[in-house]
């Protein structure tokens, strides 16, 4: 057995390290300067009680992007390094997102051990490769992101580094085979065990769904299918799950080789980079050659996200999550006790709002960023929540979850045509959600992104919009004046929450622009790119009239992002005529 020794290693604080929406995210050529990932790491460590490292077994992977199988075996050592018992990583480092969380909360090793937290390594949306994004969070016992409290110490932590410990001289553990490789170091004995990337999420998925029932609909004739991975983690997970446990056909995934470049694109769930599906699924410009599936879904690069379509049909997450929640307890055997509550990000649209008000179920509005959601599930008060970003998920781990997402479609849609598939015609999606809309009202709603922004014209932006709120008679004059038949501003602030289970306050988490008829504007600065500003503007309008659900929803929200974009003079201050990216 190998004997390794501890280096301390003298080191000295580097700029920006502050931990943003969803850990850190830079440019490659960031992470790889000299002590730039170790401080981070050795950081974290430091921010942790003492008993969550020293003997502890931690999780390392990611979604196999660039740099990953560097920054997995200079954390294998340093973890070695300051008296971390085990290891445990994916095969070759991929574990997506949720897998990561469902492996915290649920797996258990060869010894009996339990994981108390990992490290994930990704930039989840953003591209990857040598000259594009690299990033790491840390996610804690309960398998979710850091709170707020521990990513601020890591903060903290970072501005004060001196040193770091390292075992220099412990060899490069093989990731590409599974085992456990064993050491002896100062304290004692240190492994790294590598297991399958698919087993554990695979059994927890098992246990939540209707396997049988998805199969049916999966290998019948009438229903087709489509899965991207856009080249991200997801693409681990999906071969296993639909085509050999689900009866999928091969042919219906697409991008789905994990690869560290996600093929020079954009893994980015959405109408704008999911370009092949959204061409296969009959959406795009052109229409294709052969007739589009039935359904169509894609992962982010770390299988987080998902988008779900429907033939010449887009779902918008707003109404995906809202309709997972009112179909949850029928088509889902996880849930067949009944919903403890349901959650969505304030940007989110109140699709989920009204669910909840129709099925008398408690109800929370959170800050953007999937760590919010955490305390009330692990309070027992939520089990379905998700973000108008793409992300939807349930108390099963905690994380948002690709895969579930679509899982939880397939269920549905499997329990709606249970007595169809022999029939004539199934119920789609689309039908799905038309009906949706009838019963419940339609939210019509959309998300403009303007990428890499200046980022002082763009907080200028944003304090001007604060400014403002303190005269709505101001504010209606410009909404008035731009669009008469818009209805009027009654309130607007900066969202703030205060977390129900701990108390803790979270302020400054959007500038919401509150309507007399429901609508709403809400401006934020995201918080997970790496280079300059992105402004997201979210437009939300309620109809409830069943002749008025049916429109288009550029066309609905019109007039409001006509107001948006005057009220905030997003021209004037940052000279671009039109978004990056509409969803
Ligand atoms: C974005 C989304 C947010 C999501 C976050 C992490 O954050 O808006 O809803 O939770 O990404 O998702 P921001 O701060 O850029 O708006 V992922 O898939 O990057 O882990
Ligand atoms: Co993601």
């Amino acid at each position: 057995m190998v004997v390794f020794k501890v280096a301390r290693v003298e080191t000295t604080p580097i700029d920006g390290q502050k931990p943003g929406t969803s850990g850190l995210r830079k440019k490659v050529k960031v992470f790889v300067q000299p002590n730039y990932l170790e401080n981070f790491v050795q950081s974290t460590f430091n921010a942790l009680t003492p008993e969550k490292v020293r003997g502890a077994t931690l999780v390392v992977s990611g979604d196999g992007r660039y740099y990953s199988k560097d920054a997995i075996q200079i954390i294998i050592k340093m973890a070695a390094a300051n008296g971390v018992r085990r290891i445990w990583v994916g095969q070759n480092g991929l574990l997506s997102t949720p897998a990561v969380s469902a492996v915290i909360r649920e797996r258990v090793g060869i010894d009996g051990s339990r994981a108390s937290g990992g490290f994930i390594l990704t930039a989840s949306h953003n591209p990857g490769g040598p000259h594009e994004d690299f990033g790491i969070k840390y996610n804690m016992e309960n398998g979710g992101p850091a709170p707020e409290g521990i990513t601020d110490k890591i903060y903290e932590n970072t501005k004060a580094i001196k040193e770091y410990f390292n075992a220099e001289n412990l060899p490069d553990v093989d990731i590409s085979t599974v085992g456990v490789t064993s050491f002896q170091g100062p304290e004692g004995q240190f492994d790294v065990e590598v297991f399958d990337s698919a087993n554990d999420y695979l059994k927890l998925m098992k246990s939540i769904f209707d396997f049988d029932s998805i199969r049916k609909l999966l290998s019948s004739s009438k229903f087709t299918f489509c899965y991207d991975a856009l080249h991200g983690v997801a693409g681990a997970y999906a071969k296993r799950i639909f085509v050999e446990e689900l009866g999928a056909q091969e042919s219906s995934l697409l991008n789905c080789m994990p690869k560290e470049d996600f093929g020079g694109g954009h893994p980015d769930p959405n109408l704008t980079y999911a370009k092949e599906l959204v061409a296969r699924m009959g959406l795009g410009k052109s229409n294709p050659q052969d007739e589009p599936p039935e359904f169509g879904a894609a992962a982010d690069g770390d299988a987080d996200r998902n988008m779900i379509l429907g033939k010449r049909f887009f779902v918008t997450p707003s109404d995906s999550v809202a309709i997972i929640a009112a179909n949850a307890v029928d088509a889902i055997p996880y849930f067949s006790a009944g919903l403890k509550g349901v959650a969505r990000s304030m940007p989110t649209s109140a699709a989920l709002d009204v669910v909840a008000k129709h099925l008398n179920l408690k109800f929370f509005e959170v800050p953007t960023g999937w760590k919010f959601f955490g305390n009330l599930m692990d309070a027992g008060l939520c089990s379905v929540c998700g973000e108008e970003s793409f992300g939807t998920g349930s108390d099963h781990i905690r994380e948002k979850d690709g895969i579930w997402a679509v899982l939880a479609w397939l269920s549905i849609l499997a329990h709606k045509n249970k007595e169809n598939l022999g029939g004539e015609k199934l119920v789609t999606v689309e039908d799905i959600v038309r009906q949706h809309w009838a019963t419940y009202g339609r939210h019509y709603y959309t998300r403009y992104d303007y990428e890499n922004v200046d980022a002082g014209a763009a907080k200028e932006l944003m304090a001007c919009l604060v400014k403002l709120q303190s005269s709505l008679s101001e504010v209606n004059e410009i909404v008035k004046g731009t669009h008469s038949d818009v209805s009027k501003v009654v309130h607007a602030d900066e969202f703030e929450y205060k977390d129900p289970v701990d108390g803790s306050i979270s302020k400054h988490q959007g500038i919401r622009y509150l309507f007399e008829d429901g609508s709403r504007l809400v401006f934020r600065l995201s918080g997970t790119g790496s280079e300059g500003a992105t402004i997201r503007l979210y437009i939300e309008q309620y109809e409830k009239d069943p002749a008025k659900i049916n429109r288009d929803s550029q066309e609905a929200l019109a007039p409001l992002v006509e107001v948006a974009l005057k009220l905030s003079k997003l021209q004037e201050f940052t000279g671009r005529t039109a978004p990056t990216v509409i969803t």
